[in-house]
């Protein structure tokens, strides 16, 4: 247990605390970090924490969008980076519950994160993304700067998964190894929108999370289901680049209060 008075300085002392270790993950989780650039990990939601989510993920979708329906319109999302049409979007959720508080400080999310890494990294951003029933195909892309030849991984991104994927919810596709491609992914692909021969798509009960290296080409698929495929997306970057949103800014002083000095370390703040 992490006294509130605790001071920590480094990434490396807040994992300590938390009991991260390389061996927090088994080594058959690693080798599919750096070989097939993501793994699921299972089992890291409990019942009452997931229904603790849904909840509040629900209560701010509903602020948001009103009440979820199978026949609802599309919308264009205005607010967000990242617009997309016919997708119920979230941006910054870190002070937005308590439930949310244990996404980005969880110890084996963390041994993922620095495994890909190394131990200076901070949390990106924390978001929510689910695609409407008929909505949410997207082209393939990555989530971090396209990366030179040698040089190292700047993003991990994680995707807490509320809705069990299927094969028909819209999971995540994914192109194993991809990762490993340096430049832009538009050397390789001539239609990112198309189906890749080489994608796996991702199957994985409510309760688990997908990790996978920001480098690694992936993307929505469309939900064919009646039911929203709700995931929280957790994305972690180096320690010296720009956080998607600047927590020291952002942060509210309740949850900076809540938070342990170790989440503290995780959030940069
Ligand atoms: O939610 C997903 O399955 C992937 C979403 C994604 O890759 C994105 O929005 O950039």
């Amino acid at each position: 247990m992490i006294e509130k008075s605790m001071i920590l300085n480094t990434v490396s002392e807040a994992l300590k605390y938390l009991g991260v270790s390389p061996s927090t993950l088994t080594r058959e989780e690693r080798a599919l970090l750096d070989e097939k650039g993501y793994v699921v990990l299972h089992g890291m939601m409990g019942d009452k924490w997931l229904e603790a989510l849904r909840t509040t993920y629900e209560k701010l979708m509903y602020e948001k969008y009103g009440k979820w329906r199978e026949d609802m319109k599309g919308f264009s999302d205005t607010d967000f980076w990242n617009h997309e049409a016919g997708t119920r979007r979230l941006a910054d959720l870190v002070s937005e519950g308590e439930a949310f508080d244990d996404i980005y400080a969880h110890p084996r999310l963390l041994a993922a994160i620095a495994h890909v890494l190394g131990t200076e990294f901070k949390l990106h951003s924390l978001n929510a993304r689910d695609a409407l029933p008929g909505q949410g195909q997207q082209a393939l892309h990555i989530d971090a700067a396209p990366r030179k030849e040698h040089e190292p991984y700047s993003l991990v991104n994680t995707a807490w998964i509320l809705d069990g994927f299927t094969a028909e919810n819209g999971a995540t596709r994914v192109v194993p190894g991809s990762h490993k491609m340096a430049g832009e992914l538009a050397q390789y692909v001539i239609d990112p929108a198309a189906p890749h021969p080489q994608e796996e798509l991702v199957i994985a009960p409510a309760g688990s999370v997908l990790v996978f290296n920001a480098h690694l080409w992936h993307s929505g698929t469309m939900n064919r289901s009646r039911r929203p495929r709700r995931v929280i997306h957790c994305a972690f970057c180096t320690a010296h680049a720009q956080q998607r949103d600047r927590q020291i800014d952002r942060i509210r002083k309740s949850t900076y209060d809540r938070i342990s000095p170790a989440a503290r370390i995780i959030l940069d703040v």
